[in-house]
């Protein structure tokens, strides 16, 4: 990767971030991720592939329902739209070279703003697109994920795809249409969907089925479109259970599961989970990711972290070395990610207002995952934690437990086992035993 500075130099006085290790005291360095180590099979940048989201990192200034934004970007000054879009697109390759990310993440109308009408949005769309081919070819950066906006708009207040005027639901999917031609024309792995409006408010005056029938037909046309002309990606869904919605149709990841499967989606469609929309749903992330690796579905990840106290998506930095171990010993054991990877949907706070604070979210962020990577390496190659799982279960390896699994037993035939075989004994689930293992390896 080739550090990318623009006309103008907007991070000035930070350089590429190095990896200096643990011992090092300074603030705009790595101590644990190094990108080209070797953690078993893989260097850690190719475990973690790494992504910077476009719009909290360059978009995002800090306004909230209470106050006014607080961070003045230098990138975001320029009267002219197509100029201040490409002054923030050279912000950002500054910024994710400097950074040593192998990937970035977008939505349409954050590489430029929305015009007056669709046609110039269109042609606003186009010209960034190709500015930003320009500085992936220059810089090495890839597009791990392209989406698009339909949630910030005010025609999209009753929802886009599941909007209950076809209307909306045209304008929805000129927007996908083009945000899918945007990613394919930047070798995007990923197109993902995150239904922020797709819900309601009110069931009183919603036709929930009629809804989810519509965004089904959507996904269908959507993909359709996409792999007519090429893409060959992977599609993903990030699921949350509310906010902006009361509810969301894609509430979680068993939800997003049974809604793939009953309407035939399972082959091109995979999820993408955040760590604090798992939390709103009242989900542990790693329950989130088991329950995709298990039905074959795992895709990608927005990294970030709630807050335990507060109940909405905060979308903080990661930090804690254990729930990530947590969640890295699910991903990994499912053989890690293949077109996804590690996005930082995660925003500095608001009174995070200098521009060497992105740099210090992202080392954090990125340092931790590291830091996981390592525990999580070391706690499989140990084999303790997984033998001791596997050992709960091994009444069903062999004899009438085996049987069971195959379906060969019926239920008479379990009660007269019950019958010879008596009152069970207790056996420990040993749970503080097994969090034991992994504070031996974090
Ligand atoms: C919002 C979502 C959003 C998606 C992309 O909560 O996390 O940022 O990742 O539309
Ligand atoms: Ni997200
Ligand atoms: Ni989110």
């Amino acid at each position: 990767m080739k550090i990318t500075v623009g006309n103008k130099e907007f991070f000035k006085g930070i350089g590429a971030i190095p990896y200096e290790g643990k011992g090092s005291d300074n603030p705009l360095s790595f101590k644990y991720y190094d990108a080209r180590k070797k953690v078993g099979k893989k260097t850690m940048e190719e475990h973690l592939r790494f992504a910077i989201a476009h719009w909290h990192s360059f978009c995002g200034t800090g306004g909230d329902p209470f106050g006014l934004p607080t961070k003045i970007f230098p990138w975001l000054v320029n009267a002219d739209p197509i100029q201040r879009a490409k002054d923030k697109m050279d912000a950002a390759f500054e910024f994710i070279t400097k950074i040593g990310a192998p990937f970035y993440c977008f939505h349409d109308y954050d590489i430029v703003d929305e015009a007056p009408t669709l046609a110039q949005s269109e042609k606003r769309l186009e010209t960034i697109v190709a500015y930003a081919k320009q500085k992936q070819k220059a810089s090495g950066v890839k597009l791990l994920w392209g989406t698009a906006n339909l949630f910030s708009n005010p025609r999209y207040m009753n929802g886009a795809a599941t909007n209950p005027d076809f209307n909306v639901v045209c304008h929805a999917a000129s927007q996908v249409k083009n945000a899918i031609d945007a990613t394919v024309e930047l070798g995007g792995s990923n197109y993902v969907f995150w239904g922020g409006r797709e819900g309601y408010l009110s069931l009183l005056n919603t036709n929930m089925k009629r809804e989810l029938d519509h965004l089904a037909r959507f996904l269908h046309m959507a993909k359709d479109y996409g792999r007519k002309i090429g893409f060959k990606g992977c599609f993903l869904i990030e699921p949350k259970p509310m906010e902006p919605s009361k509810h969301q149709y894609d509430f979680d990841s068993a939800t997003v599961i049974s809604f793939l499967r009953q309407y035939d989606l399972m082959e091109d469609f995979k999820l993408n989970l955040e760590v604090n929309h798992a939390t709103l749903a009242h989900h542990t992330f790693q329950h989130e990711l088991q329950v995709a690796v298990d039905a074959g579905v795992l895709g990608s990840m927005d990294a970030n972290r709630g807050d335990y106290q507060n109940g909405w998506d905060t979308d903080q930095f990661p930090n804690n070395v254990y729930e990530l171990t947590e969640a890295l010993l699910v991903i990994l054991e499912s053989g890690g990610f293949k077109t996804g990877g590690v996005n930082f949907d995660a925003k500095t706070r608001r009174n995070s207002t200098d521009l060497a604070d992105i740099f210090h979210a992202h080392i954090g962020g990125m340092d931790t995952f590291a830091r996981a990577l390592l525990a999580t390496d070391a706690i499989l190659e140990d084999g303790e934690y997984l033998e001791a799982r596997k050992q709960r279960y091994a009444s069903f390896d062999s004899g009438k437990g085996r049987q069971f699994e195959q379906g060969k037993l019926s239920m008479v035939e379990l009660r007269e086992l019950a019958h010879k075989n008596g009152e069970p004994e207790q056996i420990s689930g040993r749970q503080e035993y097994f969090e034991n293992i992994l504070s031996r390896f974090v």
